[in-house]
């Protein structure tokens, strides 16, 4: 069984749907330190909530983020922030004002067990669209890759292209031939 350390039920849905391994998810509000790094801000959270929460099974945190090609990368490691605060239509309005409208999604897989520390990362390039779909979470509806946004998609599409997808597989193999 796996703990996945997650307060958004669209990651866990993902999970499920790519690991044969239980994923059970618990709500630990774990110390998201200031990094440009997500790897770096994951393990820290899966150490942390491993200790912290006094279980046995393996954690995995999973620290996502959208970076705008035009834009420096923004939000990237802020994207939750930037979410919450900006909201994702607005996200849009500001890359509509750009001629490059590309962007991509990372996500690190960060699994810690009380031995071993491991990470597995993602991504995938797209561009930003108006809001379009109402599949997925996120800044899914403004992220197109191949002609359909990311919101049009089943979770099962989604993961065959998805960072997250791209991770979970990594992270797969790997728990596979443990
Ligand atoms: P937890 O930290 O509790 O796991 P969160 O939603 O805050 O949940 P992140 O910090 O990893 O997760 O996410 C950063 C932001 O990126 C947040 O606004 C997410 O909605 C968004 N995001 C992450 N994965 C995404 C995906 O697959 N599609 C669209 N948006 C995504």
């Amino acid at each position: 069984m796996i703990r996945f350390v997650t307060g958004n039920e669209g990651k866990i849905r993902e999970a499920r749907d790519y690991l044969d391994d239980e994923v059970r998810q618990i709500e630990y509000d774990y110390t998201e330190i200031q990094s440009d790094d997500l790897g770096e801000i994951a393990l820290h959270g899966a150490h942390e909530a491993f200790e912290e929460t006094g279980g046995e099974d393996p954690i995995v945190v999973d620290d996502a983020g959208l970076f705008v090609d035009a834009i420096g990368g923004f939000p990237g490691p802020y994207s939750a922030y930037v979410e919450d605060t900006l909201g994702v239509e607005r996200v849009w309005q500001i890359a509509e004002q750009e001629e490059n409208r590309r962007a991509h999604f990372r996500c690190i897989v960060a699994y810690y067990d009380g031995e071993n520390a491991e990470t597995f990362s993602g991504s995938v390039p797209g561009t930003l669209v108006a809001p379009r779909g109402d599949g997925g979470f996120g800044y899914d509806p403004i992220f197109e890759h191949e002609g359909n946004t990311m919101a049009e998609m089943s979770t099962e599409e989604k993961n065959a292209i998805s960072h997250r997808g791209r991770a979970l597989a990594k992270f797969a193999d790997w728990l596979a031939d443990r």
